[in-house]
């Protein structure tokens, strides 16, 4: 019997189910990928079978085992989300390579020592030590040379792992790096906006001694927004370039509404600034606090967009307060779509879906 791993996902091949991960229609010894990559390559069809958290925990330990390099990717877009904690406990004490992935979608007004250096504070407020910071974009290849060249430094012979959260691009980095450093212009592991796109280890020989590249699958964050929304409207919200930050005069009274995903309104404040990072196609909306209410009941999925108006009767939101003091600038991490920087003293009510997430943290910019 042939047991061959898809190339592009890590699944065991097989000709036997349809609808089973690692399928292919007629398995012999050159096949290479199972019929979901094959279509995700060609036809940038989205893989209906994705991941599942269920068997993470050994993903995680499997690779802390074999004592590897370890480049853990966090999506600098999603920072807060995908800085995971529970995998950062198991990190700790290894050797450990953070990569922010993502910075083509950054204004680049932002310098990537800025970045690194917020970073490195992030790391130690939670006394995570790393071996290296570095900020890359995949997509663009922007810094995959300093990266090769930190991966150089750091391996020491031996493999290098890549570990995150669903999406933030483990794959593409790794396709990133072998196309920089070699003649192969293909993407070798399939990429997709899906989370959980690779389904098992995909091991692929890079360096002297049959030591490799080793793609995992992700940890899927389940109050992303992606799960409460169609496939169609999250592919909007995840930025596809240099992301322009939009800046407000905002008094007391009003409201600032990210689609319709959330919203902000200032309370008790004076004149604040405040400036808006999202995905270039979520509608951005200022407006008066009073007449929030009847705004979301008759403009969601129509001004308020997206969600879309089919994806409305599956949504349900609650509202939260939040102080801030005004000592520091704060940036409001918005799991999945955006982050926006307040400047000032305020008390805020975030307005937003069921079970998704905010972050607040010292301003990254
Ligand atoms: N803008 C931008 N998008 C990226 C970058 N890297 C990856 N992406 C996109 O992010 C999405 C997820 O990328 P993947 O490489 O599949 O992410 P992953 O971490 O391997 O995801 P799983 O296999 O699901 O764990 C895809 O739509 C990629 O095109 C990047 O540097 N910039
Ligand atoms: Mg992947």
């Amino acid at each position: 019997m042939i047991l061959k791993k898809c190339k592009g996902c890590g699944a065991i091949l097989q000709d036997q189910d349809e609808n089973s991960q690692g399928f292919i229609p007629e398995l012999n010894k050159d096949s290479v990928y199972c019929k979901r990559c094959y279509r995700m390559m060609h036809y940038n069809e989205l893989p209906k079978i994705v991941a599942s958290n269920k068997d993470y925990e050994n993903v995680i330990d499997n690779v802390i085992k074999k004592n590897g390099l370890i480049v853990f990717v966090v999506d600098i877009f999603q920072f807060k989300a995908t800085f995971n904690k529970k995998m950062i406990d198991k990190l700790k004490n290894k050797n450990v390579l953070l990569v922010a992935n993502k910075y083509d979608c950054f204004p680049h007004s932002i310098k990537v020592e800025s970045i690194v250096d917020w970073l490195s504070k992030e790391c130690q407020k939670i006394s995570f030590k790393v071996d290296a910071i570095s900020v890359v974009s995949s997509k663009k290849g922007y810094y995959i040379d300093d990266l090769t060249n930190l991966i150089d430094m750091l391996r020491r012979e031996r493999d290098v792992y890549f570990l995150g959260c669903a999406n933030v691009g483990k794959s593409s980095l790794i396709n990133a790096l072998i196309k920089k450093n070699t003649s192969i212009k293909d993407d070798l592991i399939s990429t997709s906006i899906i989370p959980g796109t690779t389904l098992n280890e995909i091991r692929i020989p890079f360096f002297d001694n049959n030591k490799a590249f080793i793609d995992t699958p992700g940890l899927i964050n389940e109050n992303d927004i992606f799960s409460k929304i169609l496939s169609k409207s999250y592919d909007k919200l995840l930025p596809k370039n240099e992301i322009k930050p939009l800046t407000y005069q905002i008094l007391a009274g009003n409201t600032i509404y990210l689609g319709g995903l959330a919203s902000i309104s200032f309370n008790d404040c004076d004149k604040l600034s405040v400036i808006v990072y999202s995905s270039n196609n979520l509608y951005i909306h200022r407006g008066k606090t009073e007449k929030r209410e009847e705004l979301y009941s008759t403009q969601l999925g129509k001004l308020l967009t997206p969600p879309t108006i089919d994806e409305v009767p599956n949504l349900k939101y609650f509202i939260e307060n939040y102080k801030l003091d005004g000592q520091k600038k704060k940036t409001v991490w918005f799991s999945g779509f955006g982050f926006v920087e307040i400047k000032g003293k305020c008390n805020i009510e975030i307005k937003r879906i069921e079970n998704t997430e905010v972050y607040i943290t010292n301003a990254i910019i």
